[in-house]
């Protein structure tokens, strides 16, 4: 199997120099799905398909040269008997994440979902079930958004591997296919939140129809978000395993930043490199400060299970979030601040300073670019008062970390002055 490894970082570097043909692409979603999306800051992003059962990661049958035939096979062997989309949801709400991105289909081609495009497919594995149906019908309940990530690429389609060839260009036969399944997940599930491509880099966006394909979202979900893979800059950058840059010139472009809890997406048994809670705590300011949401990955099981490394994890960020929330969603960058370590929120006339690893019992002294005048400062999580004076560039503070939050205690600051940067 010949895989070209442009990364998708070129396709979209590329997006300014398209012609005319993808003037129309630069359709976007409405203001309030952009509104609640922006305000939300951190999602769940899980990885589930065939490949779990390997536990070798989502890229197993690239990485390891596993022919189609055998590959198909897998299907024998795909049976997530303890799935619980309630456990999922609940444990997302419980980690204070505001929306939820699953794989329908990743670029093995195996679909999550029910399917007329071919047999390659959840109904037809022991398990049986539409999981995908399963899980939105449980995010209705709990009135939680849902994405489905969607591969354009697709390595058990004959009619994908046949585009692979040289100056083989994407079949209508395979678009149809694409469209077929983009038809199904705009139409069998109600409401969906919107669609996140991925694995587009091998094509130019005119030989994947990409405007065409966002028409036909835009048309079936109105109010669906889709995010730039189909190498259209559609509603959100992705910026994959790094928080990338606050754009200078287009400070309204919404962007959303997709991490791993370990160093993979599919779950992968061997794989324990774990970031700690406070690094993930930090990434999450670290985006709401830069204008991003955080999209932090799980791969369940083969079982359907999530496994506790994570569980832990996000229910500790849910701890933080619970006292820390408002330095978080709804929040815009603040002033930028001079001290490493840091970062800053802000909500209208209210400046959120977040200090990282400052240990408890240890002292600090701050100069704080709050603008206008301070009324009040305290530590969020508790109230404590926070003692103040006016310097020439904003504030200072100095105070005793008496047990607040050691991996980011946010301290606020109430004025008389419109905060956001
Ligand atoms: O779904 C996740 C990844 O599988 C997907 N995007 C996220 C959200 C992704 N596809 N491609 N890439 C990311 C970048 C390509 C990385 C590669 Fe490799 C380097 C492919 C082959 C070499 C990563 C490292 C996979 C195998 C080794």
């Amino acid at each position: 199997m010949q895989i070209n490894r442009r990364r998708f970082g070129q396709a979209l570097a590329a997006a300014p120099l398209l012609g005319a043909a993808q003037a129309n692409a630069a359709t976007s979603a409405p203001a309030a799905s952009r509104s609640w999306f922006r305000d939300a800051r951190f999602g769940m992003f899980i990885h589930f398909g065939l490949y779990a059962t390997l536990q070798r990661g989502e890229w197993v049958m690239y990485q390891e040269q596993i022919p189609p035939a055998d590959y198909q096979k897998m299907i024998a062997n795909f049976n997530p008997s303890q799935f619980d989309a309630r456990a999922w949801v609940s444990l997302a709400k419980a980690a204070g994440q505001r929306y939820m991105t699953i794989t329908s289909k990743h670029h093995e081609g195996f679909c999550m979902f029910r399917t007329a495009s071919s047999n390659f497919g959840i109904m037809h594995t022991p398990f049986g079930r539409d999981l995908i149906g399963e899980l939105a019908a449980e995010c209705h309940r709990q009135e939680m958004p849902l994405f489905f990530y969607f591969s354009l690429m697709d390595w058990n389609n004959p009619a994908y591997r046949e585009s692979l060839k040289p100056k083989t260009p994407v079949s209508r036969e395979f678009i149809d296919v694409i469209r077929t399944q983009l038809r199904e997940l705009c139409t069998q599930y109600g409401k969906i939140a919107g669609i996140w491509f991925d694995g587009g880099w091998d094509h130019t966006p005119e030989q994947w129809h990409s405007e065409e394909l966002i028409a036909l979202i835009r048309g079936l979900q109105p109010d669906a978000l889709i995010n730039d893979r189909a190498g259209v800059p559609a509603d959100f950058s992705t910026p994959e395993q790094e928080l990338g840059q606050r754009p200078e010139k287009d400070k309204d472009r919404l962007r959303e930043a997709c991490m791993t809890i370990n160093d993979n997406w599919g779950y992968a048994r061997t794989d324990g490199r774990f970031k700690p809670t406070s690094e993930l705590i930090q990434l999450l300011a670290l985006a709401a400060g830069g204008d991003c949401n955080l999209l932090l990955n799980v791969g369940p099981q083969p079982t359907g299970v999530i496994q506790q490394a994570f569980v832990e994890r996000l229910l500790a960020m849910g701890a933080w979030l619970n006292k820390n929330g408002k330095a978080i969603y709804s929040t815009r960058p603040g002033a930028g601040v001079y001290y490493t370590a840091s970062t800053s929120t802000a909500r209208g006339n209210t400046f959120y300073l977040h200090l990282f690893n400052w240990p408890s019992g240890a002292g600090l002294r701050l100069e704080v670019p709050a603008k206008g005048k301070v009324q009040r400062a305290y530590a969020l999580e508790d109230g404590a008062e926070f003692p103040f004076g006016p310097v020439r560039d904003g504030i200072s503070t100095t105070a005793i970390n008496k047990g607040w939050s050691e991996s980011d205690c946010v301290i606020a600051f109430e004025t008389d002055t419109d905060q956001t940067a």
